[in-house]
């Protein structure tokens, strides 16, 4: 090399070593990850990851970025598929060897509702922080043992009753709260479905699991009750009693699993009544046989002062009705809750474009990484979703011996 070149050359390296470093300093990743082993790839397997993909691009204040590192499922080939098309990094088959890498940091549970207690458990013992999908678990026995593994781990957890977080819905709990409904009297929720009403359609296995009392501990109470309960008890407070019917119409069910038909154990429909804490009054219904309705999440909330009613095929407009106001334009309000100061929205596009169902989940992981970060808990815990999973069965105790249950 000549002198000139040889003066290029060390010219080059030390800029390029300033360059490189200082370029390096600039990347250095200001977002930490949060690794993500999610295990089951259903719908709601779905739902979640596509929150993790979604939130920091809507939620930029996040310091850490959700890593999708494993997905895990029994069977390996729909599990590589799921991995593809959602960009995972890795699969495991068996759940147990997911929590045991060092490099996940949450276990998100998307299985069967008879998993969900043996893998939060047991992940909560591994120092794991712990999401589960609603409901908590089988019955109030297993949901206590996870709460205690969970509280004495002191992991991060929540469980995804993803109602609260529609923008709507979350407005209700908002002028609740400020006291704008005043003393409340009467609190209505259904949840409508008519998805089962075909009495050929089997029981058991993958997507029929809910129909399989061993796999969901209970059919539309636990499924479908279980949200219209959540969202209550955290607009209204706790429930204390309740008397309740069920029906299960459809007696025998082909078993996809075993072949033979067999014995429907779970309800087909479910309607209580209850007394809340704070003395209004409870009335709650729902079906899978309530023919035209496929999701038709509904509830109204009635106060002295005011009342608001929600629903979910309409998700994006709270109803408001107003008693204080001038008696000749006294009504029902349709609040568009899409305006920039109403929750979640100012996250999101311009007043007047709403959102939908997928971004309860989006919202879900905002405010579980919020927690993370500040140390706070995510509502529902474990613990709150406990209180949810008592007053199911105090429904299913009730329905069973006819009489009033109080909450325990
Ligand atoms: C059942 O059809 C189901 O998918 C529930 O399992 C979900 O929790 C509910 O949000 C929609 O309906």
């Amino acid at each position: 090399m000549t002198n000139e070149s040889e003066n290029h050359w060390s010219f080059f390296m030390s800029h390029w070593s300033f360059i490189s470093i200082t370029f390096l300093l600039n990347q250095e990743p200001t977002m930490k990850p949060l690794n993500i082993g999610l295990v089951g790839y259903g719908f709601m397997g779905r739902t979640h990851t596509n929150g993790y993909k979604r939130v920091n691009d809507f939620f930029p204040e996040l310091k850490h970025r959700p890593v999708l590192k494993a997905i895990c499922g029994r069977n390996e080939e729909q599990t590589r598929a799921f991995a593809e098309q959602w960009q995972y990094e890795s699969i495991e088959t068996d759940w147990r060897k997911l929590i045991a890498r060092p490099d996940i940091d949450a276990i998100d549970i998307c299985t069967p509702n008879n998993s969900h207690a043996e893998i939060a458990i047991a992940a909560a013992q591994a120092g794991k922080m712990v999401l589960c999908e609603k409901p908590l678990a089988m019955n109030p026995v297993e949901g206590q043992q996870m709460v205690d593994a969970i509280e004495k781990a002191q992991v991060a957890n929540t469980v995804w009753y993803n109602y609260r977080r529609v923008p709507a819905v979350s407005l209700a709990k908002q002028l609740i709260d400020e006291g704008r409904l005043g003393r409340i009297f009467h609190y209505r929720a259904n949840f409508l479905q008519d998805w089962t009403i075909n009495a050929d359609l089997p029981q058991g296995g993958a997507g029929l699991w809910r129909l399989d009392a061993a796999s969901a501990g209970s059919g539309v109470t636990g499924d479908l009750l279980a949200h219209c309960i959540d969202t209550a008890v955290w607009l209204n407070g706790s429930i204390n009693s309740v008397t309740a019917m069920t029906e299960t119409f459809v007696k025998e069910r082909k078993h996809n699993l075993t072949g033979k038909v067999e014995k429907v154990s779970i309800d087909d429909a479910c309607a209580f009544l209850c007394r809340f804490g704070n003395g209004s009054l409870g009335l709650f219904e729902s079906t899978r046989y309530a023919r035209g309705h496929k999701a038709l999440y509904t509830f109204e909330i009635n106060g002295e002062k005011a009342s608001i009613k929600w629903d979910l095929h309409d998700l994006h407009r709270l109803e408001y009705f107003d008693y204080s106001d001038n008696s000749l334009i006294r009504g029902w309000h349709q609040v568009h809750c899409t305006d920039g100061d109403m929750p979640y929205m100012g996250k999101w596009w311009v007043p007047g474009l709403q959102i939908g169902y997928e971004h309860t989940f989006v919202h879900q992981v905002a405010d579980f990484i919020a927690s993370v970060e500040s140390g706070k808990s995510c509502s529902p815990t474990f613990r709150e979703a406990l209180e949810t999973q008592k007053i199911c069965e105090a429904v299913l105790d009730s329905a069973k011996c006819g009489q009033w249950k109080e909450i325990a």
